[in-house]
C-alpha cells in the first residue's frame, strides 16, 4: 500500500475518550459526537469493541449504519472473534492491537513474538477476504525492542496491512525518539502509519507532530485529549499545531465547531474546557500585560498566531487589572463611545494602577474611571 501524504486524523473520543475517568457516553451522545466529529470532518472515527459490552456492539452498528463521511473504525484485540464481530456491525476498518513490549508481555499476555505473529497472520489472512481497512499496532511501542519492531512492522506488513499502529502507550517517549522511530519504521514498511500518544509528560501533541514530520500518515486524537490517566493528542492541540505553521493545513476541517466540539464534550464528562486548551480555552485569545495589549491592539499577529476570527473565537482585551496599559484603557474607553487622547488615557491608566494596588478591580470600576477622566 503506498502511504498516504496528507496527515488524516483519526478521533478516538469514543474510544480512547471513554477510558477517561468520568466518562460514560450513552448510545444517543455516541451518536451526536460521531456527528459532530463527522460535521468538523475528521477522517476516522474510532468507536470501542464491539466485544466490549452488548450496548457498543449495537452502538457501532448504528453509528456505522448513519452513511456519515468519516470511516468509522473499531479498537479490538487480535482475536478472530473480536474482528469477526466488529465486520458484521458494519465496522470500515478494525485497529488491532497487541502487546509487544517486554513489561506488557509478561503482565499482560504472557505471548512470544513467534507466537504473536503467528495469531496475527490468521486475523489478517481472514480480514484480508472482507472489506475493511486492517491497521495493526504495537502496544507501548515505545518500550519495545527496535529490532523486534521492525521485525513485527514489516511482517504484518508484509501480510498486506493499510497501516501500522505506533503507540507511546504510557506517554513516555520524547519528540525526538519519536521522530528518530517513526523514521526507521518508515523506512522498513510501505504501508500508512498511525501514531497514538498519551500526554504523562504533556509531550503529546509535540510526539504527534513529530510522527507526522518523521512520515506517520495517521494521528489520533480525541476531544480535549480525554483518555486513560490524563489522555492524548487533543483534536484543537493538532489543529492549532498545524494552522500556526499554515491556516491552509486545516481548511479542509470545520474549525469554527472547534470550541463548541470540547464546550459539548466537556459538558458531557463533567469537567470545564481546560484553561491551557489551544483555541477553545476562555483564555486562548485574552490578553493582559500593557506590553501585550498595545501591541496587539496596533497589530494582533505581534502576540497571536492564530487568528481567533478563523475559529470563530474573538480576541479579549483585559483592563481590570494593576497591569494595564493607556492603549486598552484608550481602547476600552473608545467601546463606551469616548475618545481619551493619550495624556489622559495615560492618567486614567495610573489612577486604574493605583486602584488595583490597593483593592481588587473590575470592569464596572475601570469604567466609572474612564468616565471621570471623560470629563
Ligand atoms: C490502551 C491501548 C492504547 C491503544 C493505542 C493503539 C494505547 O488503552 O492502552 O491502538 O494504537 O495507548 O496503547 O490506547
Ligand atoms: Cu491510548
Amino acid at each position: 500500500m503506498p502511504p498516504s501524504e496528507r496527515m488524516a486524523l483519526i478521533d478516538s473520543t469514543l474510544r480512547e475518550g471513554e477510558q477517561f475517568a468520568t466518562a460514560r457516553f450513552d448510545s444517543g451522545q455516541r451518536r451526536t459526537i460521531a456527528e459532530a466529529l463527522d460535521a468538523f470532518g475528521v477522517e476516522y472515527i474510532e468507536l470501542t469493541s464491539p466485544a466490549a459490552s452488548p450496548q457498543s456492539a449495537r452502538d457501532l452498528e448504528l453509528i456505522a449504519g448513519l452513511g456519515l463521511r468519516s470511516r468509522i473504525v473499531t479498537h479490538v484485540r487480535c482475536h478472530l472473534d473480536d474482528v469477526r464481530l466488529a465486520v458484521e456491525c458494519g465496522a470500515q476498518g478494525v485497529n488491532m492491537l497487541y502487546a509487544t513490549s517486554a513489561q506488557l508481555r509478561q503482565a499482560s499476555h504472557g505471548r512470544s513474538l513467534d507466537q504473536i505473529l503467528e495469531e496475527a497472520a490468521v486475523v489478517i489472512g481472514y480480514l484480508k477476504t472482507q472489506k475493511v481497512e486492517i491497521r495493526f499496532s504495537a502496544e507501548d511501542t515505545f518500550r519495545t525492542d527496535l529490532a523486534d519492531l521492525i521485525r513485527i512492522y514489516s511482517s504484518v506488513d508484509a501480510l498486506g496491512v493499510h497501516r501500522i499502529g505506533l503507540a507511546d502507550t504510557v506517554g513516555i517517549a520524547t519528540p525526538r525518539q519519536v521522530y528518530d522511530t517513526v523514521a526507521k519504521i518508515r523506512a522498513a514498511v510501505s504501508c500508512d502509519i498511525e501514531f497514538h500518544g498519551h500526554n504523562d509528560a504533556d509531550c503529546a501533541v509535540a510526539n504527534a507532530f513529530c510522527a507526522h514530520e518523521a512520515g506517520a500518515t495517521h494521528i489520533d486524537v480525541t476531544v480535549l485529549g480525554i483518555g486513560e490517566r490524563n489522555g492524548i493528542a487533543s483534536l484543537g492541540g493538532m489543529v492549532a499545531r498545524m494552522a500556526t505553521l499554515d491556516q491552509a493545513l486545516v481548511a479542509h476541517y470545520n474549525v469554527a465547531m472547534l470550541a463548541d466540539l470540547d464546550g459539548m464534550v466537556a459538558e458531557m464528562v463533567g469537567i470545564p474546557i481546560p484553561f491551557s486548551a489551544p483555541i477553545s480555552s476562555p483564555y486562548a485569545f485574552h490578553h493582559k500585560a500593557g506590553m501585550h495589549t498595545n501591541a496587539v491592539l496596533n497589530d494582533p499577529r505581534s502576540y497571536e498566531v492564530l487568528d481567533p476570527a478563523a475559529f470563530g473565537r474573538a480576541r479579549t482585551v483585559a483592563v481590570a487589572h494593576r497591569l494595564v496599559g493607556w492603549h486598552a484603557v484608550a481602547e476600552r474607553a473608545r467601546e463606551l463611545g469616548i475618545h481619551l487622547s493619550e495624556t489622559i488615557a495615560r492618567r486614567a491608566a495610573a489612577r486604574i494602577k493605583a486602584f488595583g494596588d490597593e483593592h481588587e478591580l473590575d470592569g464596572a470600576i475601570v469604567d466609572d474611571i474612564i468616565y471621570e477622566y471623560a470629563e
